[in-house]
């Protein structure tokens, strides 16, 4: 079944954007736009792993604050309970270190087998929630995931 997600952007990627997306040894090096569909490239995870985060953006001194989601019970809404996986913020705004953390994929309860969406949001001031438009500086990417 072919799934429909809300739609969501920032207003601007300029001057802060997504540079490079890690998670385990999924990588993804992307440039600055309000949103990008990625759901042509697949992040493997296995069910009851954990998974280093590493977000990387241009940021050197604003507050960049990131949160992903997965619809890990592919319903087409990526916010249900538990479906927020992360959210992390640049701690030393001077250095332009990117946003560390981990999250650890549940063991039952996930559909595996088929590829699912993570959307991963970075906003400059706050956090931008999942179906926000047009919604402050940042960018928006979304992502394939396939749990085995
Ligand atoms: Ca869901």
């Amino acid at each position: 079944m072919e799934l429909s997600y809300c739609v969501s952007s920032s207003l601007t990627a300029d001057p802060v954007a997504i540079t490079k997306v890690q998670i385990g040894s999924f990588s993804n090096p992307s440039g600055k736009s309000t949103y990008t569909d990625f759901m042509n490239l697949t992040a493997n995870m296995n069910r009851g792993q954990t998974y280093n985060v590493t977000i990387t953006t241009d940021s050197t001194f604003w507050p960049a604050n990131v949160r992903i989601w997965i619809d890990y019970n592919r319903n087409g809404v990526l916010n249900d309970t538990g479906e927020k996986v992360f959210e992390g913020w640049m701690q030393d705004q001077q250095s332009g270190q990117p946003i560390t953390g981990s999250f650890t994929v549940p063991s039952s309860s996930v559909v595996t087998g088929q590829k699912l969406v993570m959307r991963i949001s970075l906003r400059v001031n706050g956090y931008r929630n999942v179906c926000e438009k047009n919604d402050g500086k940042g960018e928006v990417e979304d992502y394939g995931v396939l749990i085995q």
